[in-house]
């Protein structure tokens, strides 16, 4: 075994970093001494970290592609402050994009590429006894001023083999129970246009989707429940197996794992997964085993939208799943992408005319954004070949074709802002509070419940709902009526948004409260009766 060496690893830690678990339990159970800091400390936690610590490699998990400039600035900062050790980055836009990161970045000595387990640990090992790096596998970097990429290393082929990940301090209570969140496999068959999944995990040799075995999944959760406390567990895949329209077998064994191990009562499960692979009898049994929620990847409420996002499924399909989800008693979140570089003003009318449908009885919390361009996607070479990509470093961006679809964009864009990001936003609270009474629902008597009802959440779900889609559809008209003029009326339009939308706020801002004090208690208690 190699002798002890240090690691610092910087990332983003919102929701743990998996990737960063991962890494950092493999170094581990080679008997390295890996130490994670949280990018949110700031530069000079981070610079005081890196100096008591004194690793060989510090190394940047730059998983969103408009982060790099913020990690560059960071490592500026570093070695203007004398850190002279190895830097490497790994994470999506890294490794599709190395001749960008490295050539943006002359602080960085290698890119990691993919998969980052094995040739991190390589790499850390390879400098800790002084030897040469530059033709790891699965490395890239600068060789006398090139850019060079080695050879891709294969991807493992049983997830299982990796150790458990290292994870931060259990998330905290929320309406008393502890959160964790985990993997059941990697990668994604299916091949939407604005998505980095596919060209990810298809970047090196290996299958385009692995999965674990079932038990041990659910050996993992028991663990986080039995050492941790944990009770809530969100699932990262992107499509998760018991989902996907071949995973019978997989979710079959999974409940019933979970079923042996007495927990299909005690612990929720949060997933993700597509549209056209929610199907009542096996959401059904998986509800029964602990699945609480769904957050489905519906992305556009029109076919020409759901084509030109290759997503292979039509907007009935994305209906039918609101409707089956709503049916079982299960709670749903989706993403959705009102604006894409093919927007009109008819198919933003259809997204919303969509979302009314889907949403207008307050089952789910609307939501929307612009689809982003993000490297390597088959979205950005669409807009590249079409002389349309605006690129200002790591940012890409796009203009839309009509001048009126722009202007709506703009004002939507800053309207909604405070909505759809801030941490106290309707959609984050009304998120919240349909999530803790589905959490609530599940574990707690109806005695000792907090009192907030359904009714309650869905009435202030209504109220917001149809104000963000009626709300567009005006400066929709206004756009259009006045193209270019519509300033002055898209302000108060915007003015008055803002308003109803405090009124809205502080509606959930009531619930949530009471939901987290009322609930959080009932839930503390029947836990510990459980
Ligand atoms: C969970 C998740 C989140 C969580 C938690 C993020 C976190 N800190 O882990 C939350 C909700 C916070 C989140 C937020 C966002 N996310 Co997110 N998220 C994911 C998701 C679904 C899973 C991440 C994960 O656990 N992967 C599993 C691990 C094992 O893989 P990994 O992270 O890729 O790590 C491996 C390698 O990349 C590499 N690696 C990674 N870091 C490093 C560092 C070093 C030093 C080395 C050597 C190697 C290395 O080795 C790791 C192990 O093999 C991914 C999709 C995906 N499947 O990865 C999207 C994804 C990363 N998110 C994405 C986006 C867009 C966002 C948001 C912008 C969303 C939004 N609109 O707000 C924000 C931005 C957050 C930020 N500021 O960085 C995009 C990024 C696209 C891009 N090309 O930039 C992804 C790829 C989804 C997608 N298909 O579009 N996200
Ligand atoms: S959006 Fe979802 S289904 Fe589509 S390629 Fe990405 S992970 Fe797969």
């Amino acid at each position: 075994m190699a002798p002890q060496t240090t690691a610092v690893l910087v990332a983003y830690l919102d929701q743990d970093n998996l990737g960063i678990g991962y890494l950092a339990a493999v170094l581990l159970e080679r008997g390295h001494r890996p130490v994670i800091v949280d990018y949110r400390t700031g530069p000079e936690t981070i610079l005081a970290t890196i100096r008591r610590e004194n690793p060989v490699v510090v190394g940047f998990s730059i998983i969103f592609q408009y982060f790099t400039p913020h990690f560059r600035k960071l490592m500026e900062y570093l070695r203007s402050n004398g850190v002279e050790c190895h830097f490497t980055a790994g994470g999506h836009y890294p490794s599709l994009n190395y001749r960008e990161t490295l050539g943006s970045t002359p602080e960085l000595n290698s890119v990691v590429r993919f998969e980052g387990e094995y040739t991190f640990l390589e790499l850390v090992e390879t400098l800790a006894r002084g030897g040469e790096w530059s033709r790891i596998p699965g490395l890239a970097c600068r060789v006398n001023g090139d850019i060079v990429e080695g050879a891709l290393r294969p991807l493992e082929p049983d997830l299982d083999n990796f150790p458990i990940p290292v994870r931060g301090p259990v998330r905290p209570e929320r309406m008393g129970q502890k959160e964790a969140t985990l993997l059941a496999g990697r990668g994604c068959l299916y091949n939407c246009s604005f998505c980095s999944i596919r060209q990810f995990y298809s970047g090196a040799p290996g299958p385009l989707k692995r999965i674990r075995r079932p038990e041990m999944v659910a050996r993992e959760m028991e663990l986080l429940h039995q050492e941790l406390g944990c009770s809530i567990f969100l699932f990262q895949d992107d499509d998760f197996p018991g989902a996907a329209r071949n995973g019978e077998t997989w979710s079959a064994s999974f409940c019933q794992s979970l079923r042996e191990r007495g927990l299909e009562n005690r612990l929720l499960w949060k997933i993700s997964c597509r549209a056209d692979e929610v199907e009542a009898a096996r959401f059904s049994r998986m509800r029964d085993a602990g699945l609480f929620l769904a957050y489905l990847g519906i992305e556009s409420g029109t076919d020409s939208g759901l084509k030109l996002m290759n997503k292979h499924l039509g907007v009935e399909t994305n209906v039918l799943a609101v409707e089956t989800l709503r049916r079982l008693g299960l709670a749903c979140e989706f993403g959705f992408m009102l604006f894409d570089p093919l927007s009109t003003m008819e198919s933003i009318r259809g997204n919303l005319d969509f979302l009314d449908r889907i949403c207008g009885d307050g089952y789910a919390p609307v939501t929307a954004c612009k689809m982003i361009p993000y490297g390597g996607t088959a979205v950005e070479e669409f807009l590249r070949r079409a002389g349309r990509l605006k690129v200002w470093g790591e940012y890409e961006d796009y203009d839309f074709l009509d001048p009126a679809v722009e202007e709506l964009y703009g004002w939507f864009a800053g309207t909604f802002v405070e909505w759809l990001q801030g941490p106290e936003g309707i959609l984050s609270s009304s998120r919240f509070a349909r999530y803790a009474l589905a959490i609530e629902n599940r574990l707690a008597a109806p005695e000792a419940r907090c009192g907030v009802t359904e009714a309650e959440v869905t009435d202030a779900m209504v109220a917001a709902n149809r104000l963000f889609t009626s709300s567009i559809r005006e400066a929709a008209a206004l756009c259009e009526a006045s193209p270019g003029g519509a300033g002055a009326d898209l302000e108060r339009l915007g003015q008055r948004v803002r308003g109803e939308e405090a009124a809205i706020a502080e509606r959930f801002r009531v619930l949530v409260g009471r939901v987290e004090r009322g609930g959080g208690r009932a839930l503390r208690a029947a836990m510990s009766n459980g």
